[in-house]
């Protein structure tokens, strides 16, 4: 949906990933930080009616060709909403484990394992100084790749096709796990949706 951006609502209750997120962080990360982010957007588009029709993803994809009094405006906050929007529903309870065998495949070609893509996810997103997130996509070859970007920039912007993200702002994690991103990763590997990262394969290749 183009201009006016608004919130998408979640597809599970703000309690539904505990004890892994809990609740309170879900709620302030959606109705704040999100929300947040599609106000400035919304604000940065306002005066640019030449790009209202465009997806948040075509905004992005293309930061250098936006006007430059809202090009980083844009890179910030149309990044910020679409890697939330992703984001919401890469998650999930019950999904962890089972990844469809097409994705599995893949998976092993192109990173040796499902333990490959958890630990060298885990590594990036640790590595991340400062805000940002770890992500799996797709590259122009398409094969997979791991990566990570700051703030919140989007693979997107650099020609892959993003499958898979973990966000490690701070206000993701730090009401439960304070300092101590290592255990939040941790524990969201528990809560990841591979239907959706499969759907969102699909999608994009
Ligand atoms: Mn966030």
């Amino acid at each position: 949906m183009p201009y006016p951006f608004t919130l998408p609502a979640l597809p599970y209750a703000y309690d539904a990933l505990e004890p892994y997120i809990d609740a309170r962080t879900m709620e302030i990360h959606h109705t704040k930080h999100h929300q947040a982010y599609i106000d400035n957007l919304n604000k940065a588009l306002a005066h640019h009616p030449e790009l209202h029709h465009l997806e948040v993803a075509e905004l992005i994809a293309h930061i250098d060709k936006l006007p430059a009094d809202i090009a980083t405006a844009v890179r910030n906050n149309g990044g910020g909403h679409y890697n939330h929007s992703l984001f919401w529903q890469m998650m999930a309870t019950g999904k962890a484990t089972q990844v469809p065998q097409e994705l599995s495949m893949l998976i092993n070609r192109d990173v040796g394992s499902l333990q490959n893509v958890q630990s060298q996810m885990s590594a990036a997103a640790l590595a991340r100084f400062g805000s940002g997130w770890a992500w799996l996509s797709l590259n122009p070859e398409d094969r997979l790749v791991i990566t990570s970007t700051p703030n919140q920039d989007s693979p997107v912007q650099e020609g892959l096709r993003p499958i898979l993200g973990l966000d490690v702002w701070e206000h993701a994690y730090y009401l439960k796990y304070q300092n101590k991103r290592a255990d939040y990763i941790q524990a969201w590997w528990h809560v990841v949706n591979w239907d959706y990262v499969y759907q969102l394969y699909e999608s994009v290749r």
